[in-house]
């Protein structure tokens, strides 16, 4: 039976324009879903929009539009973000999908049925941008240590979840699963807060209309949040993901997300789920902020990068490499246009852009455009080499490690062009008699080519294509199986099309 992988981002507010953190949060979802799709898994792979609470309806009033309106007009936004990174989501869910409106009230009327939920009146320290309750210690000068804002004193009465009740369960979960959160570092954090004690949450508002409605309290909205982190139940549920009750995709393998919404997704969530009766997600993937200028990037702070200007100049392969190359995955880094630049000239025009352009024009000029047959002998020097990168870029994809199998497949990039260096093929190709050597060179360098364009498929997928077909590969979806990239693999007497630099160099002022 075919493994079942299903992967997540965090669905994104609609209060604001996407920004290039959310379009990290997504490439880095799709680099694992396709990833599990050559290892030949059933994939679910979902992204989309958290489309109500307070701050969606204060942008809609600046706007002088209705929520709704408003929020159509940004989940286009959003959706068209996912489609220009290239993202190969399998469904986009929005919480004002009526769909998933049913399947939260569902959810809520369980959690009142059982007992889990009651009414009490509540004040506190409330940061409309977070959506969410501070202790007086917690925030800066009575501002939110987020978003630089002031929090607002909030009375009201409340719906509140026994969150507390779930203190132990949370804790054995911890306890039996170290790596139900990742990195560690996310996780001791994590398990820390919850070993200092969990108080009840309120998770419905008064004050606030744009909201999914109570069920058996029309005067009251379910709490933002909670409504957002029941989308990875409810979207399978209409998505395509398996159908109602039970999904096959359930439980999910990763929810990615940076540690602004750790808190959430590490108690709230599997609190929730444990009151609903579901199995919780296998991991939690924390990857930390890309900051410009060492702030994080944020809507409300205002210093955003534009991703469309970049993919416009850059191609979006460039990109996506870019970001999961810089920023070690699951640490903080810094982006910069610069920065950009000289990866892209560096790694990609001459590393992996020269290598291809020389393989290719060599065994144009030295083997008449076909690949030479595979040479006898066997996997020592680069092939062994290849093969062990191979097995390294594998293991790092395991455990998520998406900059350290990057950092792999750059190795056997620079070994490949060191291979050019040292055999020289120009000067083989001069002497009559080592003509088996320079067919051997020919076919070892075509054939790490190829593995490099395999492994780096979920990275860049169109340059992972646009390789193989340069060497004349098949490039159905079948032929891009891990499996494949095994030494030995290689088509040989495919004829190799030359077309010009794969990534032109830029001029850098
Ligand atoms: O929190 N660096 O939505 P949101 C890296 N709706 N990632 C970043 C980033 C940055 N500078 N900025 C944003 C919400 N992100 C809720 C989520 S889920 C049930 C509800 C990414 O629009 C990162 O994944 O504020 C972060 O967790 C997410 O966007 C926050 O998106």
């Amino acid at each position: 039976m075919r493994k079942n992988f299903y992967v997540t981002t965090p669905i994104y507010y609609v209060n604001d324009v996407p920004h290039i953190g959310h379009a990290y949060t997504t490439i880095a979802a799709d680099i694992l879903a396709r990833y599990h799709r050559q290892l030949g898994e059933d994939v679910f792979f979902l992204t989309g929009t958290d489309e109500h609470g307070n701050p969606v309806a204060r942008a809609a009033e600046r706007r002088g539009l209705e929520p709704q309106q408003h929020a159509d007009e940004m989940a286009e936004k959003f959706k068209a973000l996912a489609a220009l990174v290239d993202a190969s989501n399998d469904f986009f869910i929005r919480t004002t999908d009526p769909r998933h409106v049913a399947a939260v009230q569902k959810f809520m009327q369980q959690l009142h049925d059982q007992g889990d939920i009651y009414l009490k009146s509540y004040g506190g320290l409330y940061c409309a941008a977070c959506e969410a309750f501070y202790a007086k210690k917690d925030l800066i000068g009575g501002r939110c240590p987020d978003h630089g804002t002031f929090a607002e004193e909030v009375e009201e009465e409340n719906y509140f979840f026994r969150l507390s009740r779930y203190q132990e369960r949370l804790l054995e979960h911890y306890h039996h699963h170290p790596d139900f959160v990742l990195p560690t570092t996310r996780f001791n954090e994590a398990l820390s807060f919850i070993s200092g004690g969990l108080e009840d949450i309120s998770i419905s508002r008064a004050a606030l209309k744009w909201g999914i409605p109570i069920p058996w309290d029309e005067n009251q909205v379910v709490y933002v949040w909670v409504d957002a982190l029941l989308n990875y139940l409810t979207a399978l549920e209409f998505g395509g993901g398996g159908g109602e009750g039970g999904s096959r995709f359930w439980p999910a393998d990763y929810h990615l997300m940076a540690k602004d919404i750790l808190k959430f997704h590490a108690v709230i969530w599997p609190a929730l789920l444990m009151a609903l009766g579901y199995d919780l997600p296998r991991h939690l993937f924390v990857h930390g902020y890309l900051l410009m200028g060492g702030h994080k990037m944020s809507k409300t702070r205002g210093n955003v990068l534009d991703p469309v200007a970049i993919i416009d100049r850059f191609g979006v392969d460039a990109f996506r490499f870019y970001c999961l190359r810089e920023v070690a995955f699951g640490q903080d880094g810094i982006v910069s246009q610069e920065g950009f630049e000289s990866r892209y000239n560096s790694e990609l025009a001459n590393d992996l852009g020269n290598l291809v352009s020389r393989t290719v024009a060599m065994i144009g000029r030295y083997s008449g455009g076909a690949i030479p047959e595979r040479p006898a002998g066997e996997l020592e020097g680069l092939p062994g080499i290849v093969t062990a990168h191979v097995h390294d870029v594998r293991e790092a994809m395991r455990i998520v490690d998406l900059t350290g199998a990057l950092e792999r497949i750059w190795q056997i990039v620079r070994a490949l062009n060191r291979h050019v260096e040292e055999s020289a093929p120009w000067a083989l190709a001069k002497d009559g008699s080592r003509g088996g050597e320079l067919a051997a060179v020919l076919y070892n360098l075509a054939e790490g080519l190829r593995i490099c364009a395999l492994l780096l498929h979920s990275f860049m997928p169109g340059t992972s294509v646009e390789i193989l077909r340069r060497l004349g590969q098949r490039t159905e979806a079948s032929d891009l199986s891990l499996e494949a990239a095994e030494w030995g693999g290689l088509l040989t007497g495919a004829g190799i099309t030359d077309r010009g630099p794969l990534f032109p160099r830029l001029a850098i002022s």
